[in-house]
């Protein structure tokens, strides 16, 4: 059942059954073999994130979207299947899919996370539309910090991600830092196509044109 953590932020847990989780991380590994996949980033201070992420629809590194990779090649194509499952995904945790008019999903992140990776507390402030983040989660279990809008430090609330949940974040939940404090190694479930580590799907609106 959806579990409402803050204002806006629903959990929503085994929201994804094992057929189609592992057909998502069949579909991470394509999309991570492209050119935009699978790069751990350089932050502006100079320190590499320890996360690896692929971009779909467009490129994001810190802290910008673009229509194409540093060397100017395109950026692999956005998944229809990736907007149905974030209208879907929307509806699930909020009862009612997006507005007819919404800004289109129409980018996505996937985050894999090894056994040391983390991701420190952040807003996630480069969209320029609105619209509720939606997250999926496979593999390995991590902690999930989730903040507030003010601070990057208390008040916030530690949840378990699990493999096949969803976790929605839009309204007043929208810009609050959040992080990933750590992963809980070999607790991934068997029969999804992932030994170790962990994957996390991010669908967003950009806002951006085109
Ligand atoms: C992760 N990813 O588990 C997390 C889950 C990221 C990121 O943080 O930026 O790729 S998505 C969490 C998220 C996204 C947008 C807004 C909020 C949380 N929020 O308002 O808390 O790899
Ligand atoms: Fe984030």
């Amino acid at each position: 059942a959806p579990r409402e953590v803050a204002p806006g932020a629903v959990h929503v847990p085994g929201w994804l059954d094992t057929a189609a989780q592992r057909d998502l991380v069949a579909l991470c590994r394509e999309w991570a073999s492209g050119p935009a996949g699978m790069r751990r980033h350089r932050m502006p201070r100079g320190g590499l994130m320890s996360v690896r992420m692929a971009a779909l629809g467009w490129y994001w590194e810190p802290y910008r979207y673009s229509r194409t990779l540093p060397d100017g090649s395109p950026v692999r194509p956005f998944p229809d299947l990736l907007g149905r499952l974030a209208r879907e995904g929307v509806a699930a945790a909020y009862g009612s899919p997006p507005a007819p008019g919404s800004p289109p999903y129409d980018v996505a992140l996937v985050n894999f996370y090894d056994a040391e990776a983390k991701m420190g507390m952040h807003q996630d402030r480069d969209e320029r539309a609105d619209a509720p983040v939606v997250s999926l989660s496979l593999g390995d279990t991590c902690v999930f910090r989730f903040g507030n809008t003010e601070t990057r430090t208390r008040p916030y609330t530690d949840v378990e991600l699990a493999s096949g949940d969803l976790f929605v974040f839009g309204g007043p939940s929208r810009l609050a830092y959040h992080g990933v404090p750590r992963t809980r190694p070999g607790t991934a479930p068997p029969g999804i196509g992932l030994e170790a580590g962990r994957l996390n799907i991010t669908v967003r609106a950009s806002g951006l044109p085109g």
